[in-house]
């Protein structure tokens, strides 16, 4: 907690998010649920859909990414920009699921004026008119561009760090961290959201994981949304060959993640395909907020549907699970 009583601070240093990342685990999760308990309803876990708009062929060469046109030997069939009218109608059908949030990414290292750039913005237009948030994530953005994208409506636009600064390097060269900065400062200027995370399961340490959380808690006001996303090894690019991460790692970064940057909605994003739903509830009670829904990611599995059914059913009440609870009939 400041001086003032608020536990919302923009000065915290690397070594406190490393001390904090690598306290006891069960005082960790209790510390970040009340942190998240303080400041979100516990019992609400907002569903994002996810829709690849633009796919593959990006030039690029993130390193985790298989969507880049470096990666020659990733299996994956690649796509123009779709039409915004289709676009808009599966974000009816993504809303007729649940989903609140229809968020759209496109693979591109930067946005270029022109016809595209029109459709996204019919794109964004259309989803807001059904009542949803709308997010984009289509690389590097001019100023300009950005007030386009607030005139539109946009609710929040996804730029992640991925991972430190320090770190960045070894995982993309095209571009550097201070580009991504940029953008995430364009965007900020316009009064659109900014949804900005990252990925672990690299290669980085604890401290290039605590570092960039650094980055992102020392902007003033945080992210809106922190999307925690654990890789998803693919075969063909570059991290190919990287286990999975251990679910628990992915536990104490969603809850360092609530604890430095407390009012924030933290997207448990990637890698849920990978993780049971005892794993993935203690990703809630550790300060998680929203999850995508639905078969796909932009370009790989998510979570299965129906898994996610009972996972929504096991959290709401549990005779629906068709789990036998212990208590005496
Ligand atoms: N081209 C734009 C950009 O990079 O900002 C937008 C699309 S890009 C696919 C959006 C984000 O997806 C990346 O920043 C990265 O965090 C995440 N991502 C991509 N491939 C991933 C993978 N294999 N595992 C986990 N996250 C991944
Ligand atoms: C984010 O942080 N994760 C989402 C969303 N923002 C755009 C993307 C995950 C992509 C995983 C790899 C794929 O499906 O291509
Ligand atoms: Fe392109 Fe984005 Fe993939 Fe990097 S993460 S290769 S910028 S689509």
């Amino acid at each position: 907690m400041t001086a003032n009583g608020s536990d919302t601070r923009h000065d915290w240093t690397v070594e406190e998010i490393v001390a904090i990342h690598e306290s006891p685990l069960l005082e960790l999760i209790g510390r970040a649920n009340a942190a998240h308990r303080r400041h979100h309803d516990p019992n609400r876990v907002q569903k994002a859909s996810l829709l690849s708009i633009k796919t593959g062929g990006c030039p690029e060469n993130c390193a985790y990414c298989p969507q880049s046109a470096h990666h020659r030997e990733v299996d994956l069939t690649r796509d123009r920009l779709m039409d915004p009218q289709k676009v808009v109608a599966m974000a009816a059908t993504a809303r007729a699921a649940g989903a609140e949030r229809f968020c759209m990414g496109a693979a591109w290292r930067q946005v270029r004026d022109g016809d595209e750039f029109d459709a996204v913005i019919e794109m964004v237009k259309g989803v807001r008119a059904l009542g949803m948030e709308a997010c984009v994530t289509l690389g590097m953005l001019e100023p300009h561009q950005a007030e386009r994208l607030a005139k539109a409506g946009l609710t929040a636009y996804n730029h992640n760090l991925d991972t430190s600064p320090e770190f960045y390097g070894r995982i993309v060269s095209t571009r550097i961290y201070q580009d991504r900065l940029e953008t995430l400062a364009a965007v900020r200027a316009t009064g659109i959201e900014l949804c900005s995370g990252g990925i672990i399961g690299m290669g980085e340490t604890v401290r290039d994981r605590a570092a960039m959380l650094h980055v992102l808690a020392n902007f003033d006001p945080h992210p809106e949304s922190v999307p925690i996303n654990a890789l998803v090894p693919v075969d063909g690019t570059p991290l190919a060959g990287r286990g999975r991460v251990d679910p628990l790692e992915l536990v104490r970064m969603v809850a360092t993640a609530r604890l430095v940057m407390p009012r924030s909605t933290v997207r448990l994003s990637a890698g849920r395909s990978d993780l049971d739903r005892e794993a993935q509830i203690l990703c809630l009670v550790a300060g998680a907020n929203s999850v995508f829904y639905g078969d796909t990611l932009l370009t790989t599995p998510n979570a299965d549907i129906g898994d996610d059914a009972e996972l929504f059913a096991a959290l709401d009440r549990p005779e629906r699970t068709g789990h036998p609870t212990t208590a005496a009939e």
